[in-house]
């Protein structure tokens, strides 16, 4: 599998696996998880052709590491970015001083008067690093990058979660705590 197929089959993933299982009959259990026989089965039904080994290499080699197998291998599911309305486990964290969150411009007014939302998402996307968070605002045009001031929010109460590959998660961000 060359890495433009794997670059494709990953984005179909990501769709099926956090925002429409449905699109391929899917259905994820309360946690996300799909069983993997179950889930080659019905990606090979919209004509991927997948098998477990080339799946193996997709989560392995996935650059934000997107995707988690269970310890058996037998269930797969995304480790973060759902719209669907699901339980990941996440345990709640102290977070660092300060996050960052990429964005565009034209989100920056809506944000000053509401903060930042989860928007479709089930959590608000912080990075821990500018660069990564230049990436995500890069995604929709020129780059803003806004600091949040996680440790007062810390300090006022709101939870912080982190995912396994390494995204800050929180519920909302009024914009007193934002730097712009
Ligand atoms: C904006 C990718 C108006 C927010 C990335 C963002 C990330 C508001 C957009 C992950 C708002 C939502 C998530 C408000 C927030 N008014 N706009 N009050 N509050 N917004 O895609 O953070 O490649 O749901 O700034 O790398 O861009 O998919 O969130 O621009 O980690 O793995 O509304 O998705 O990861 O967009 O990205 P998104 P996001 P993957």
């Amino acid at each position: 599998m060359n890495e433009q197929q794997k670059r494709k089959i990953s984005t179909f993933m990501s769709l099926v696996l956090r925002h429409k299982p449905q699109e391929i009959g899917l259905q994820l259990d309360e946690n996300g998880w799909i069983s993997v026989p179950e889930f080659l089965d019905k990606m090979n039904s919209k004509g991927n052709n997948l098998d477990f080994e080339s799946l193996e290499e997709i989560v392995d080699t996935n650059d934000k590491k997107r995707f988690a197998f269970n310890d058996e291998k037998t269930k797969i599911r995304a480790r973060q970015g759902h719209s669907v309305t699901i339980d990941l486990a996440l345990q709640e964290i102290v977070p660092p001083e300060i996050l960052f969150h990429g964005t565009v411009e034209k989100f920056i007014s809506e944000i000053k008067s509401k903060g930042l939302l989860k928007m479709s998402r089930q959590h608000v996307h912080l990075s821990k690093d500018k660069e990564t968070a230049i990436k995500v605002g890069s995604r929709r045009g020129n780059p803003i990058i806004l600091i949040v001031d996680c440790a007062k929010m810390h300090q006022d109460g709101f939870k912080f979660y982190q995912s396994e590959n390494d995204v800050w998660l929180t519920n909302t961000v009024p914009s007193n705590y934002i730097q712009f």
